[in-house]
């Protein structure tokens, strides 16, 4: 028997779920473990963008700063500060642009995204979370793009988080979805502009990432 066999089969953080799809709203899916066969191409491409645009904590419009860091790549990268929420071209920290989407994030937000029945995904920004044991992220929507015709596609890397999916109103009692590593939520249509957010991290180690949560979100944001 070889000596990894038990790692090969139930040890193994990549071998640990069977993709399948849930459907959370009218139209929003997580697709189990869509990414997990892109992950071992999907990690390096992403310590590039995360040397030239490394995480910040931003501050939002009312004074707080995140408990989530932040950078994006793509054509377009979302930033907050004392003056509002906004994409730019240019990366206020370095001056330069935001660094390019790689080829293999544009691919596998493509695939979820015609996986979930939003067939042409083509986005121009992607936004990367980075969660903390403790960092959180209240209940808001996602309305800083230009058009809400295209879908949004998440990607979460990492230690497990609880999602909540709420309604049209901030006041709409949210429902909890586990997201772990690996899992693609991909939303649109009537659900595109619901309130959700994510509870604060747990503690915990994961075996590829460490202490620490990363989301990816692909957007159509110009
Ligand atoms: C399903 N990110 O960056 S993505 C954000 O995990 C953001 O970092 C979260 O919210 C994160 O703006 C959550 C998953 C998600 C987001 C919004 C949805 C799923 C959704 C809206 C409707 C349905
Ligand atoms: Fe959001």
């Amino acid at each position: 028997m070889p000596s990894n066999f038990t790692a090969e089969l139930f040890g193994d953080p990549e071998l640990q779920q069977a993709p399948r799809t849930e459907q959370i709203g009218p139209q929003s899916f997580v697709l189990r473990g869509f990414a997990l066969p892109w992950v071992e191409r999907l990690l390096p491409a992403l310590r590039g963008v995360l040397r030239a645009a490394p995480f910040r904590q931003m501050v939002t419009p009312g004074g707080f700063t995140m408990s989530v860091g932040l950078s994006s790549c793509g054509q377009l990268g979302w930033t907050t500060d004392r003056s509002g929420y906004r994409y730019t071209a240019i990366d206020p920290q370095s001056g330069q642009p935001w660094p390019a989407m790689p080829e293999v994030l544009h691919e596998l937000a493509q695939a979820a995204a015609t996986q979930a029945g939003f067939a042409g995904f083509d986005p121009d920004a992607c936004l990367i979370n980075h969660y903390v044991p403790g960092a959180r992220m209240s209940l808001h929507q996602d309305k800083d793009e230009r058009d809400y015709h295209a879908p949004i596609v998440s990607v979460s890397l990492g230690l497990p988080a609880v999602f909540q999916l709420g309604g049209d109103r901030r006041s709409d009692r949210p429902l909890r979805v586990p997201l772990l590593h690996g899992d693609v939520v991909v939303w649109g249509g009537v659900d595109r502009l619901r309130y959700h957010g994510v509870l604060p991290l747990k503690e915990g180690t994961h075996p590829l990432l460490g202490p620490q949560r990363i989301n990816l979100t692909f957007r159509r944001a110009g």
